[in-house]
């Protein structure tokens, strides 16, 4: 049985999930599930992932699992996107740690209002894109020194982090005083082989 990825293209969680099989090789199915009319609702969806989210993928035994961090995790095991040094290995769970914390929640959500439901700046409360604004510079400070986040080498963390990066101006974010992030997200777009 092949793995299937139930998730919503829109959503930079989904892709991680996509861009990892990709990179991996694994193999996989993709199941459009539209967030917007209540995909994730479903009686048949609950019993795959009672949390109602995307990304839920069924593995290829048919077991299923959530949270896109944890599934990259699970797939990349005993691969080189996971470093083999303990402490660079914690420093890329600090990474996806803090990404689903104090990064996607706001970056992600910036975008989620202005570029997917159409609406004006007035929607996102100025905390969302204070945080917002931190969580980019933190990203740019490490990134002035190293080509990836944890070093030198791709890792998950790029991955995790990427996703809602890279369109991050689509919530608003004026990418322009970043010059380091912009250079690793088409870094981080090339090892993937992302295009659009
Ligand atoms: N922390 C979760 C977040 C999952 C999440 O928030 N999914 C959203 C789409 S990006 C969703 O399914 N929303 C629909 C809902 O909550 O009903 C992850 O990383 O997978």
């Amino acid at each position: 049985m092949t793995m299937r990825i139930y998730g919503d293209s829109r959503s930079g969680n989904c892709l991680k999930i996509k861009w990892a099989a990709q990179k991996l090789g694994i193999p996989f199915d993709w199941t459009e599930v539209d967030i917007g009319q209540g995909g994730t609702r479903t009686d048949e969806f609950l019993r795959m992932n009672p949390a109602g989210q995307v990304p839920t993928v069924v593995l290829d035994d048919g077991r299923a699992l959530a949270q896109s961090n944890a599934v990259i995790g699970y797939l990349a095991e005993g691969s080189d996107l996971i470093p083999a040094d303990p402490y660079d290995r914690a420093k890329m769970h600090e990474w996806m740690f803090w990404e689903q914390y104090s990064h996607e929640p706001y970056v992600a959500v910036a975008r989620f209002h202005r570029h997917l439901m159409g609406k004006g700046p007035e929607s996102v409360e100025p905390r969302i894109m204070q945080r917002g604004e931190a969580a980019l510079a933190r990203l740019e400070l490490q990134l002035k020194q190293t080509p990836f986040l944890v070093g030198a080498a791709l890792s998950l963390a790029d991955i995790s982090l990427v996703a809602y990066t890279r369109v991050a101006h689509e919530g608003g974010f004026d990418m322009a005083p970043y010059p380091a992030i912009r250079a690793w997200v088409a870094r981080v777009e090339a090892a993937l082989g992302i295009t659009d």
